[in-house]
């Protein structure tokens, strides 16, 4: 049975428990993190030096990374579905999800950080404003990919669908005025569609 390490408020833990769900893998979801702790302990940091959630455990497997957990599962037990088999195939999803990891992450963090978990009287104005402006041409970037093809990486939902979709969730949950991105808003609703994005994803921010 597949384990995961991880509190259901955090994003990278949802990248994960969606890629589960969507897969009908048989599972445990344990919480830790946040107000639950347990990453300080020997036995936590045996499992994850990083001491982070999330972590998968499937048998004696231990992945940690919620990307590398979410490509694991994929390659695992997606093969027919999230898992594209052509080299080519499988870069048009792969270049999203570290693109997700190395470009959108930071100013979606200080954006969910600064508006989401910080007291209003704490709030620093200028590095929100920053955040924001450095997020828009980026959602804008993703807005435009979208307009040819129905998901990220073609005609049906792929790993390259699985990191973005779950920020793109938290992004369209923050209390900031966005313009239109039709695209992305349909991409958003189709998604909207699956049980196990609802499930795990569409959850309150908190
Ligand atoms: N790059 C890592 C980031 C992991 C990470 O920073 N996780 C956060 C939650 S989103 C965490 O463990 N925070 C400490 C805590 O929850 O106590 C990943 O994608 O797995």
């Amino acid at each position: 049975m597949i384990r995961v390490w991880g509190r259901t408020n955090s994003v990278n833990v949802q990248k994960v428990m969606w890629t589960v769900a969507e897969l009908g893998l048989d599972h445990e979801r344990i919480d830790a993190g946040g107000a639950f702790g347990g990453l300080d302990s020997a036995a936590y940091g045996a499992l994850n030096p990083n001491r982070r959630v999330p972590v998968l455990e499937d048998g004696g497997v231990v992945v940690w990374e919620s990307n590398a957990c979410v490509r694991y599962l994929a390659a695992r037990y997606g093969r027919d579905s999230l898992w594209p088999e052509a080299p080519a195939a499988r870069a048009a999803a792969d270049m999203w999800m570290d693109w997700q990891i190395s470009t959108l992450h930071e100013p979606m963090r200080d954006l969910f950080w600064g508006l989401i978990r910080t007291p209003p009287e704490r709030r620093d104005g200028a590095a929100l404003a920053r955040a924001e402006a450095a997020l828009l041409p980026l959602w804008q970037m993703v807005d435009a990919h979208l307009a040819a093809q129905p998901f990220m990486a073609g005609a049906a939902l792929t790993i390259g669908d699985i990191p973005l979709g779950a920020f793109c969730h938290r992004y369209f949950a923050l209390p900031i005025a966005r313009p239109a991105m039709p695209a992305l808003e349909a991409w958003r609703a189709r998604l909207a569609e699956r049980t196990a994005f609802r499930t795990y994803v569409m959850l309150p921010l908190s």
